[in-house]
């Protein structure tokens, strides 16, 4: 790709030099797209902004300097963005969302801009290597995994599809812990993610609003006479903005991911001085300062912090009072035009309070009447839902709420009693009804109903996958489809080609260029041109070399971070994903213990040979996936270690699953393993990374898995077990696991080695938790898809024995991604809830 527009034409090499005072026009250092206006401005951020002597000169010095470089080229972009759809009153998305899981950011922007050959010869000409560069930065984790991740491949999409449109979100010190391994079990380490600092921000100081948090509420007579509410907080704090260019691939447009931080406001501090107390004062700015200081896990028992609640508020309010004072500030616009310049979508329940709060903003602060302030918040709002499991549905005890937001609890008593009292007149005589769809719950004392506070402030609600959204309107939300089905919709997740193909699978980026030409990256659909090389020898044969250099890389990675040596030739069969019950990483490990019984009790038998690759991180106080972590670390030390088995498996848990190393896994895959009890999964988002970079999936028909071998074809899908409504019959009959246990005699000893203590030195109490759950009380149903799974696993290995069989299958999965693109998901959602349309950027 040529670079996006080249700002400044100059002709190159003129003016380039190393020294970045003889660099020539400030703004071809600035702005210069060549290969020597790039090795000019790193050569002048050196000086300038990195301040270190040549003879010092390290790889991260270079990093930070070329990041800086390239930051520049996206200035003037950047700028132009904003100032285009404020002068043209364009219509804005603004994203919502707790969590953004960005990723290392300098090969995206490289890739987007189109310099990446550029900057690869100017770090040449000044000694460096581009990838050594890369390898320099490391990631902002502001999320848990696929709901953050998901935030970030939007964004990718939005500008890429010149979308106006800004992220907005918590900007925390510490992002989700590092994960390292001690003996097998997990230890979680603080991720201090800014001591290197963040050449891509730019703070915003000036850019800072107030929010309040506790106390009480006052009515009070305005000079109108007007009967008002003032909420009279207990304490006040201020969120600054840090805002981040979000550059589109091969446009102009630049977008914004704002994430704000929180800080003491200085007049209170002073205030304090002034009497003396300068001590008390220093307390409140630690006491504020913490509201962004950490990312809570998800999965956490312990999740209904007061803490949690304050950092949700404090984002959404601080989002929505920009988002108001850009309106009014834009032309002068009306409030009553929000809904035609803003769409503002929720990324699950943790932003809701928007709903209240903008009330609030609208009544309180703008003197808006109700029916208008509910008409513009209703129609401002999407919500997007992404898990039916009910424990996970977000509840805040009544008590811990009113005493943080007393004014958002006055308001959502009010919002519930107009709504109960439309729900009465729909469904006369039927008030168990009004106590399910109440926003206040009364089970287990009473609480504030997250969902059902977005849905009913919401005129979109949409679930993440076909099934999902299905499930939606049939269980949790099914009372609120009843009342307004117009409401429902679907937009199945998607993922960005730029980030989980072109970024990181650069092999096979080259053969889709050569093959069927440069276009798919934009429209990922055009990949169907690779089923015209399916019957080619020549062409299988490269894809397979490209398959096995990328699982070299992963090879060399794994070696150097566990010491554990794979054979690229072995088929890679990978599970990445948080760990958790009902995704099943333990159903996984079964498998891997079957094996390694039948080729202990079978000496001579000859399986294909595996390497089994987990990843993931556990929530630090959800003790039985910590075990889980140790169940697959002692079975992979026995494995590993073991001269009988090893020639034939190998089982790897790589540590500190991240965006960074992803790039590593996904392109090495051969076989993906999507084994969730069905109905769990809103959608999974990884089964859609693998299956662009060419991976067979093995899977329940769970989440987007129904899609995904909707598109590839059955026949190129390994499918397994029980069916969501297969579950819940199974649930609803009461689910027997020890009558799966007496029926398959290898399932009873594959669990007997596990609790036994085979893995474990003998030591029978590390795993006999985990296989008792199995045994006990599993809601997931593993033993029930045991069987099922481990014979779709023996098809498995006959299919990869005869490598033009698996490669046709492996190309077509490919080939039949196209859906998967995030360019085709946001597409839906500016089409079907935003009503946002493109705006292209000049310059
Ligand atoms: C909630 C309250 C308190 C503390 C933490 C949380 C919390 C934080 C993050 C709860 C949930 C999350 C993240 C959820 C998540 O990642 N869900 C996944 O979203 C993906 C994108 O839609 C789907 O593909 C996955 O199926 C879904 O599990």
């Amino acid at each position: 790709m040529t670079p996006v527009t080249d700002l400044v034409n100059a002709p190159s090499g003129q003016s380039a030099q190393v020294n970045g005072a003889q660099a020539g026009p400030t703004g071809q250092t600035r702005t210069g797209m060549t290969a020597d206006a790039l090795r000019a401005a790193v050569s002048d951020h050196l000086v300038y902004s990195i301040a270190r002597p040549p003879a010092v000169l390290r790889a991260e010095h270079y990093y930070r300097a070329l990041a800086l470089a390239v930051r520049d080229r996206m200035q003037k972009r950047w700028m132009a963005t904003t100032q285009d759809w404020l002068d043209l009153s364009a219509k804005v998305t603004c994203y919502l969302s707790a969590e953004f899981l960005m990723g290392p950011q300098l090969g995206n922007n490289l890739l987007n801009l189109g310099i990446e050959d550029a900057a690869r010869q100017a770090l040449a000409d000044l000694g460096q290597d581009l990838d050594e560069i890369l390898d320099c930065e490391g990631e902002p984790g502001l999320g848990n995994g696929g709901l953050g991740r998901l935030a970030a491949c939007y964004l990718d999409s939005l500008a890429t599809l010149e979308r106006p449109s800004i992220g907005y979100g918590i900007r925390y010190e510490f992002g989700i812990f590092k994960q390292e391994i001690a003996e097998g079990w997990q230890v979680e380490k603080t991720d201090n993610w800014l001591v290197h600092g963040n050449p891509w921000e730019i703070d915003k100081p000036d850019a800072s609003y107030l929010v309040n948090w506790g106390g009480h509420t006052e009515q009070y007579t305005d000079v109108t006479g007007k009967l008002r509410v003032r909420w009279v907080p207990q304490r006040v704090l201020k969120g600054v903005s840090y805002d981040t260019p979000v550059q589109g691939y091969g446009v102009n447009t630049c977008n914004t991911l704002t994430l704000w931080s929180a800080r003491a406001v200085e007049s209170f501090a002073l205030d304090a001085f002034n009497t003396g107390d300068f001590y008390k004062a220093v307390d409140e700015e630690v006491v504020s300062e913490t509201v962004s200081k950490v990312l809570y896990p998800n999965d956490e028992p312990e999740a209904g912090k007061r803490l949690r609640l304050l950092q949700q508020y404090f984002f959404v309010t601080c989002s929505l009072q920009d988002i108001l004072s850009i309106h009014l500030q834009r032309a002068q616009l009306p409030l009553s035009a929000l809904p035609d310049k803003w769409a503002i979508q929720l990324n699950d329940t943790h932003p809701s309070i928007a709903v209240a709060e903008l009330m609030r903003l609208l009544i309180d602060e703008h003197q808006l009447g109700w029916d208008e302030a509910w008409d513009l918040t209703v129609r401002t709002f999407g919500y997007t839902n992404h898990t039916l499991l009910p424990e996970a549905l977000e509840t805040w005890p009544l008590r811990i709420f009113g005493e943080a937001l007393p004014r958002h609890l006055e308001l959502i008593y009010e919002i519930n009693e107009r709504f109960l009292t439309e729900v009465r007149a729909r469904f006369p005589d039927d008030e168990e009804r009004v106590g399910r769809m109440s926003l206040i719950g009364e089970e287990g004392g009473k609480s504030v109903r997250m969902a059902h506070l977005a849905t009913v402030g919401s005129h979109a609600v949409n679930g993440v996958a076909a099934l999902h959204s299905e499930l939606l309107k049939s269980s949790v939300l099914k009372d609120f489809y009843e009342l307004w089905p117009e409401r429902f919709g679907n937009v199945t997740n998607g993922v960005t080609p730029r980030r989980f193909l072109a970024l990181s699978n650069p092999g096979l980026r080259g053969l889709l260029d050569e093959s069927i030409g440069p276009g798919w990256l934009t429209d990922l659909v055009r990949l169907r041109g690779l089923e015209s090389f399916v019957d080619d020898p020549a062409f299988r044969a490269r894809w397979r070399e490209v398959k096995r250099a990328n699982k070299s890389r992963l090879a060399e990675y794994v070696h150097s971070t566990t010491g554990i040596e794979l054979d690229p030739t072995w088929m890679f069969d990978v599970q990445v994903k948080r760990i958790h019950e009902y995704k099943r990483q333990h159903l996984m490990v079964l498998h891997i213990v079957a094996l390694y019984h039948r080729l202990k009790t079978n000496p001579g038998l000859v399986i294909p040979p595996r390497a089994f690759l987990f990843g993931g991180k556990a929530a630090p106080g959800y003790t039985m996936a910590k075990r889980i972590i140790k169940m697959i670390t002692a079975v992979g030390a026995t494995v590993n270690n073991d001269p009988d088995v090893n020639r034939y498996m190998k089982v790897v848990f790589l540590p500190n699953f991240n965006v960074k190393n992803a790039h590593l896994v996904y392109p090495a895959a051969n076989l993906s393993e999507q084994i969730s009890t069905a109905g769990k999964e809103a959608s999974g988002t990884g089964n859609m990374k693998f299956m662009i970079n060419g991976a067979l999936t093995i899977g329940t028909l769970d989440g987007a898995n129904v899609e995904i071998r909707q598109e590839a074809g059955a026949e190129n899908f390994f499918l397994f077990g029980l069916t969501e409504d297969q579950v819940e019959a199974v649930k609803a009959e009461g689910y027997r696991p020890q009558s799966f246990v007496e029926r398959d005699p290898e399932l009873a000893a594959v669990l007997e080695l596990l609790a036994g203590g085979t893995f474990t030195h003998g030591d029978s109490e590390v795993l006999r938790p985990v296989v008792d759950n199995l045994i006990h009380h599993d809601p997931f149903l593993v033993l029930a898809d045991y069987r099922s799974y481990v014979d779709r696993q023996a098809e498995v290995s006959r299919v990869w024995l005869d490598d033009d069989v698996w490669s046709r299958m492996s190309i077509r999965n490919t080939a039949r991604s196209g859906k998967f693109s995030s360019d085709r998901a946001i597409r839906e959602y500016c089409d079907e809830i935003w009503g946002v349309g493109p705006m292209s950027v000049d310059l």
